[in-house]
């Protein structure tokens, strides 16, 4: 397990790559150039400054997420075709300064969504609330105001832009079905798991958060079934799965642990975070101990280390402690104390499997 850490850039991130390097284990930043609008071509010369920077502390920059796609070609139009070219030299120009991971995702319009970015956990902290009945019952532009009311935050999947197209791509996905985004995700892999295999890039899908149809839009990367049907798509091992235990896991039916035994071998790249999830559905994000959630953090851990997975592994969205003031769910104390828990349980299992001390200097 290559433990990474999510940063969003100078300027754009409270945490800073000093303190990044200090969490133990932690060998590189899960990237993105986020002013960059879905569908344009990443410029090399930007990731060849981006890769100075952060290689100065130590660290490397083989994770990205994401690398969005445009919406045409989530819909299918004819134009996909020149925005697919442009992410193929996206996916080159990544491969030149090392990346090995891409993390994308194919939800229409929204990218995760959450009713309260600051809900009081029993402890004080606070956390990303999900409320079902309120999203149930939400004009989806009530959610936009709310987001502009956090102006500082540009949350992935709520660029300026998409929102301001919102009304026009409510219109344009009323008549997709699930089956249309199944058939436009496969043309959409056809075209880039070669490229990506060229450039020994890994492309991997992350389910759709939460993983059910949001505002009557379709999402597909939703259950075991599904990623199964995806990984066929086109059955290659750079087409595989970012797999977020805390976006599978607010379905109570959906067993992550169960997932990562079953596509071990086609898991690039996981998060990994807990969730507590609540009788009528709604769902709170608490810390990454397995007793504080509903998801068996420890049994996750277990499976990914019972098929020796050496993939990279970020911890997830945090709760906000200590009065931090940071991005929603990405602040630095409580993603480090998750990725602490994670190596807990690794270094224990280690130990077990090689039955002898595992401190490296005893
Ligand atoms: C939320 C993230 C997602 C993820 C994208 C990947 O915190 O896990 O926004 O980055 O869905 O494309």
């Amino acid at each position: 397990m290559r433990m990474v850490f999510r940063w969003y850039g100078e300027g754009n991130d409270s945490v800073t790559l000093k303190q990044i390097k200090q969490i133990p284990g932690v060998e590189g930043v899960v990237w993105a150039l986020h002013d960059i609008h879905a569908g344009e071509e990443w410029p090399v010369d930007r990731l060849l400054a981006f890769k100075e920077q952060v290689e100065k502390y130590g660290l490397h920059i083989e994770v990205v997420e994401s690398v969005n796609l445009h919406e045409d070609i989530k819909l299918g139009r004819p134009t996909r075709d020149k925005y697919i070219e442009n992410y193929k030299r996206t996916i080159e120009n990544l491969a030149k300064v090392g990346v090995k991971v891409i993390c994308y995702n194919f939800m229409p319009v929204f990218d995760w969504i959450r009713t309260d970015l600051y809900k009081e956990l029993e402890d004080g902290s606070t956390a990303l609330f999900y409320e079902k009945a309120k999203v149930a019952n939400m004009d989806p532009m009530e959610l936009v105001r709310k987001i502009a009311d956090y102006p500082d935050f540009t949350m992935p999947g709520w660029e300026p832009v998409r929102l301001q197209r919102l009304s026009e791509l409510f219109a344009a996905y009323k008549d997709v079905t699930e089956e249309d985004l199944w058939n436009n995700l496969k043309f959409f892999l056809e075209q880039i798991i070669p490229i990506a295999e060229l450039n020994d890039i890994k492309m991997a899908i992350h389910p759709d958060d939460p993983p059910w149809s949001i505002f009557g839009l379709p999402r597909i990367i939703t259950n075991k079934e599904n990623i199964g049907r995806l990984l066929k798509l086109v059955d290659n091992p750079y087409n595989g799965v970012t797999l977020c235990s805390g976006s599978l896991g607010v379905n109570p039916n959906n067993n992550v642990a169960e997932m990562v035994r079953e596509f071990a071998d086609r898991i690039p790249f996981a998060h990994i975070r807990n969730v507590r999830l609540y009788e009528n559905g709604d769902f709170i994000e608490t810390s990454h101990r397995a007793c504080d959630g509903s998801v068996d953090i420890c049994d996750i851990v277990k499976a990914y280390h019972e098929n020796g997975f050496t993939g990279y592994a970020r911890p997830d969205h945090g709760r906000h402690i200590w009065n931090e003031q940071c991005r929603p769910g990405y602040g630095l104390y409580d993603r480090a104390l998750g990725i602490m828990y994670l190596w807990g349980i690794w270094d224990s299992l280690e130990r077990q499997r090689k039955g002898k001390s595992y401190a490296a200097h005893s």
